[in-house]
């Protein structure tokens, strides 16, 4: 049975909904789907930006593109979505994408349910009814029994505060918030902070228009050809006709997208099979390299060197002037993979280009942001234009920008002063009926976006559809199980060479952020089986109650913890 109904509170009268879902990505509309048409709840989408789309609609920065193949990086639910879709390119473009999501908002009749230019600013749970009270910045106000964050895990900008920070008097640009109408750079002179995944996509696009360009680089990075490509129209035919096959051997990957090359240990190899194997996977492009080489080379640091060393190589063939060169190489010592691996298409042969400048800002570190462009410790640069690609807050950032409130008027802020405390990056102790998708802990950015995301609202929606069916008015994690749950995620992490890079995988990118590492890195498929298993022992983990009235029928679903 669905709400759709008013109520009055001492504070004026709210709507009342089933569910409230915040953004409207990925995550967003296809929880709206299920929500609404599979378990015909009343469902309502807030969503700050004018049109649907999340990370997708935002980041227009020139170059954006997915760099898991797009056969992969697209919705599995409908097969008839499947089939209809032709993708143009071997890993599509931003625009591409963002028109992909606008026709499953249509063909889904979703956009009926969103709230578009309507930003949550906060959310309450409120102990008498047992529901969220949310709050927009329109002043629309909704109760609702379930409150779903979709808010995205790279959806809150990084924004350094520069001495000087707005005191430039050309224009100011953020890959994550790039203008819609584009931007033209012809005869400009440009500077751009930043040289991660983003920051390369853009580069050698803005290099081709700018009158002269400078990179500031404070870290180098290890990144693979992406490899691009027109979609093959045999391989698009190949695809969907197996199109189950295809989405069954990408869960069973690690990642979520599937590799065939992938050796146990760069080290069983002579250096000339695991140069020929590792020139194999580099030609492959993508992340075949990072994740399909071989299978040691991101736990064992003489396995990690050998990749390191393949991919300097590769720099210094790419990189005409030695030492350009030489400052594009990550150092030894720097881990290969364990920050994110970028996907360049052009970007190390970028820098042969007369009108473009890499600063070592490392070096020399950028001092102010001045009315004319900004200096560094060893010189000023005039602009016209500075773009940054400075990153996210990843995970939290978004969250933290409302003012989300459980049990007793405690803040998610406060309760995660630590780092994050979730159960499978679902759900948080204090927090009833408050679900995540692809939340801290859980496989999130290091599997299969989109697959992910839809594992995650399922397994939502499922549980939803088990409290309603069985009568049950909150679902709240337990802190024992939340303890196991993190002491898990830190052991497989800590297995790995990842939790020693300074990444944003571990909040390391941001001042005063605690460092925790927030990925579940056991693979996507074990992630899956826990979380049915979870299912299976009746909600292990968490605790379930029929309300207020029915406070004898709660059911603890603790009896056996976790291992
Ligand atoms: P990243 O990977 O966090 O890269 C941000 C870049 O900005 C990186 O080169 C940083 O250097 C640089 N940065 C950040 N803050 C500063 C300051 N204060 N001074 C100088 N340079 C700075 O973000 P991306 O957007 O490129 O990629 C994020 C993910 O989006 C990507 O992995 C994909 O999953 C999609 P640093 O390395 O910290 O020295």
């Amino acid at each position: 049975m669905s709400l759709n109904t008013q109520v009055n509170t001492d504070t004026g009268s709210l709507n009342q909904v089933d569910a409230i879902v915040v953004g409207a990505g990925f995550a967003g509309l296809y929880m709206l789907h299920r929500l609404r048409d599979q378990l015909g709840l009343k469902a309502e989408v807030f969503e700050s930006a004018d049109g649907v789309g999340g990370t997708w609609y935002w980041n227009r920065y020139p170059g954006a593109r997915c760099d898991i193949p797009s056969h992969h990086y697209s919705y599995s639910f409908s097969e008839e979505l499947q089939q209809e879709w032709t993708w143009s390119e071997k890993y599509a473009a931003q625009p591409e994408i963002l028109s992909y999501l606008n026709y499953v908002a249509n063909k889904f009749d979703l956009l009926r349910d969103i709230q578009f230019k309507t930003r949550v600013t906060a959310a309450v749970y409120d102990e008498a009814s047992q529901c969220w009270d949310v709050e927009t910045d329109t002043g629309r106000r909704v109760r609702a029994k379930y409150l779903v964050l979709a808010v995205g895990t790279l959806s809150s900008a990084n924004i350094p505060q520069f001495k000087g920070h707005g005191s430039f008097k050309g224009k100011t640009y953020f890959t994550g918030h790039w203008p819609k109408d584009g931007v033209d750079f012809t005869g400009k002179r440009v500077g751009i902070i930043g040289t991660g995944a983003t920051a390369m996509q853009a580069i050698p696009l803005i290099a081709e228009e700018a009158a002269h360009l400078t990179v500031f680089q404070r870290t180098p990075n290890y990144a693979a050809p992406l490899v691009n490509e027109p979609m093959n129209a045999d391989i698009d035919r190949q695809v969907k006709a197996n199109y189950r096959e295809v989405r069954d051997a990408a869960w069973e990957s690690f990642a979520g997208v599937p590799f065939d090359k992938l050796k146990p240990s760069a080290l069983d190899d002579s250096q000339a099979q695991r140069e020929a194997h590792y020139a194999t996977c580099w030609n492959d492009g993508g992340f075949s390299l990072w994740i399909g080489s071989y299978g040691d080379i991101l736990f064992n640091r003489e396995a990690n060197e050998t990749a390191a060393e393949f991919v300097r190589a590769k720099i210094r063939e790419k990189v005409r002037d030695p030492a350009v060169a030489e400052l594009l190489c990550p150092p030894v010592g720097q881990a290969y993979g364990t920050k994110r691996q970028p996907c360049e298409t052009g970007y190390y042969e970028t820098f042969n280009r007369d009108n473009v400048t890499l600063a070592d800002i490392k070096r020399a570190p950028i001092e102010e942001i001045t009315a004319t462009g900004l200096r560094t410790a060893s010189a000023e640069y005039e602009l016209d234009c500075l773009v940054y690609a400075t990153g996210f807050d990843a995970f939290t950032g978004s969250m933290f920008k409302m003012d989300i409130r459980g049990r007793n008027g405690q803040s998610l802020q406060d309760r995660w002063s630590a780092g994050p405390r979730t159960y499978l990056g679902l759900a948080t102790h204090g927090f009833p009926n408050m679900f995540m998708i692809t939340g801290p802990q859980s496989p999130s950015v290091l599997f299969n976006m989109p697959l992910g995301i839809e594992q995650h609202c399922e397994w939502i929606s499922d549980c939803i559809e088990h409290m309603n069916r069985n009568g049950l008015q909150t679902i709240e994690a337990n802190t024992e199980y939340e303890d196991q749950w993190i002491a898990h995620v830190k052991e497989i992490a800590d297995s790995t060479l990842l939790p020693k890079a300074d990444s944003w995988y571990l909040g390391a990118n941001i001042p005063g952020k605690p460092r925790v590492f927030l990925v579940y890195l056991g693979g996507g498929k074990q992630y899956k089986q826990i979380c049915n298993e979870v299912v299976a022992k009746g909600y292990q983990g968490f605790t379930l109650t029929a309300g207020h009235a029915h406070n004898s029928a709660r059911q603890k679903s603790d009896a056996a913890l976790v291992d």
